[in-house]
């Protein structure tokens, strides 16, 4: 007989059971003594185990934009599967693939427009980074194999992304398989000038300058990309100061440099357009997505590049492979029709534009909790907000973790980052929705 969702909620389970998943990026012993269960999810909300309801206040982790249960895309997924499980990617092909490229080229930056198919983030980071020292090397710039990244940044967990990233309890434990040759720029979050800002902070634009002495202390000819996210994500979002990201695009210009957009957060309509790279006015030469792509329902992440990058592959006999790379499940079939389903319905309901008109409620109801005991700084952009406090002396963490598990108690769900509490709701949220968040984040905060 098929499971029901019920089933998988009827019953608690025993510490025993709980044993053998390893859970990723998890305190798992203590996650174990006081397990957190979710059993289904619909719209802005999941449900618990125990049947509580829970509102979606990070769209899962930052990917289910369209909102949980949408049956487009699940009947989408299971005709695919029953049509065809598996299609090799390499020498092969199938029509969903080629369709969702297109499809992703329609909504990209004009000038990107091809499409190189992962299956996470982390995977989008790592093959971007392949694909910017390949293409140096086909311009017949070899010498340029140092790569940039930023403190605070976060580009996933393979080993050119934990290399780039700028979290130390993401690096540490590493050191001797970390990639050679990278650096970081300085990070922009400046609260002593900036608390409070209403999007885009007014300070910060110069610290794209630091590039330049990246640029005097290693020479232009020896760096191949910078990789920044638009806004910073994980670590606390962090929107970019005004014309800090024109001033970074000027000189990667300058100096041969290309330029990596992360998009695995800000991609999809987490900041009112598209991608970031068009809410800003900066086109990138690669971007990064994922989460989004499929509203989080099937794992998959993509590459995007400029023709002139695509082109300088093209080269060489027509028979030969022109890029080493490439997982078994590049552009699986599920997961196409996944990201096929899921750009419908951002298209058929106009949820990019949503986010423009909603983000001045939400910016207002997340600025509602300036003067709430030990909040220093918030921080907004689009539909998604940052909530800072004070660390407890001797504690770090500890405020931003105690939110997390007391809202969940509360019957919300928000993300922790280090003292900060993330929200990135899913884009369909509505305005009352938005103020049930916020109050219940608002008593939560409170009753520190
Ligand atoms: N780049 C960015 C900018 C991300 O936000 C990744 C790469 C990696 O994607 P995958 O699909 O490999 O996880 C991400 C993922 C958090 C949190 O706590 C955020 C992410 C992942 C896990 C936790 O905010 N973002
Ligand atoms: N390890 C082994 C032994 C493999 O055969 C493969 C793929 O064929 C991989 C790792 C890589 O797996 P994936 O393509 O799913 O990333």
């Amino acid at each position: 007989m098929n499971a029901r969702p019920e089933d998988f909620a009827a019953r608690a389970l025993t510490r025993e059971e709980l044993e053998a998943h390893w859970m990723p990026f998890t305190a798992n012993r203590n996650f174990k003594n006081k397990p957190r269960i979710l059993s289904h999810a619909k719209g802005v909300y999941y449900w618990t185990a125990e049947g509580r309801q829970i509102l979606d206040g990070v769209a899962g982790l930052w990917c289910v934009n369209a909102g949980h249960g949408r049956k487009e895309i699940s009947q989408a997924v299971a005709a695919s599967l029953e049509q065809m499980d598996f299609g090799p990617p390499f020498q092969m092909g199938h029509p969903q693939a080629f369709d969702l490229a297109n499809r992703i080229k329609k909504i990209a930056p004009a000038g990107i427009d091809h499409v190189f198919f992962v299956n996470s983030g982390s995977e989008a980071v790592d093959t971007a980074l392949k694909i910017a020292l390949q293409y140096q090397r086909l311009k017949g710039e070899a010498t340029r194999t140092r790569l940039i990244g930023r403190e605070r940044g976060y580009h996933g967990v393979n080993l050119g992304g934990t290399t780039l990233g700028g979290m130390v309890a993401n690096r540490k434990a590493w050191g001797p398989v970390m990639v050679p040759g990278v650096d970081h720029l300085p990070h922009t979050l400046n609260i002593a000038k900036n608390a409070f800002s209403k999007g885009m902070p007014e300070h910060g634009a110069e610290l794209a300058n630091d590039l330049e002495k990246l640029v005097g202390l290693h020479d232009a000819s020896s760096i191949a990309a910078v990789i920044v996210e638009p806004v910073a994500g994980s670590t606390g979002v962090i929107p970019p100061p005004k014309g800090y990201l024109q001033k970074l695009r000027e000189l990667c210009t300058k100096h041969g440099i290309l330029l990596i957009f992360d998009e695995v957060i800000t991609g999809f309509g987490r900041t009112g357009s598209a991608f970031a790279a068009q809410e800003f006015g900066v086109t990138p030469d690669i971007i990064t997505c994922a989460k989004g792509l499929t509203n989080g329902s099937v794992p998959m992440g993509a590459v995007l590049v400029k023709k002139e990058i695509y082109d300088a592959f093209m080269v060489g006999p027509e028979a030969a492979i022109e890029f080493f790379h490439g997982y078994t499940y590049s552009c699986h079939p599920t997961a196409c029709a996944a990201g096929i389903a899921t750009l419908d319905i951002y298209e058929r309901e106009g949820i990019f534009q949503r986010v423009k008109e909603i983000a001045p409620y939400w910016e207002n109801a997340v600025h509602s909790l300036k003067g709430l005991p030990g909040v220093i700084d918030i921080r907004n952009y689009g539909l998604v907000a940052g909530i800072e406090y004070e660390p407890i002396a001797g504690s770090p963490g500890k405020r931003g973790l105690d939110v997390f598990l007391k809202g969940f108690d509360a019957g919300i769900l928000v993300r922790a980052a280090g003292d900060i509490t993330a929200l990135s709701p899913p884009l369909v949220i509505e305005k009352n929705q938005i103020d049930q968040l916020i109050d219940t984040l608002g008593k939560v905060i409170k009753a520190q």
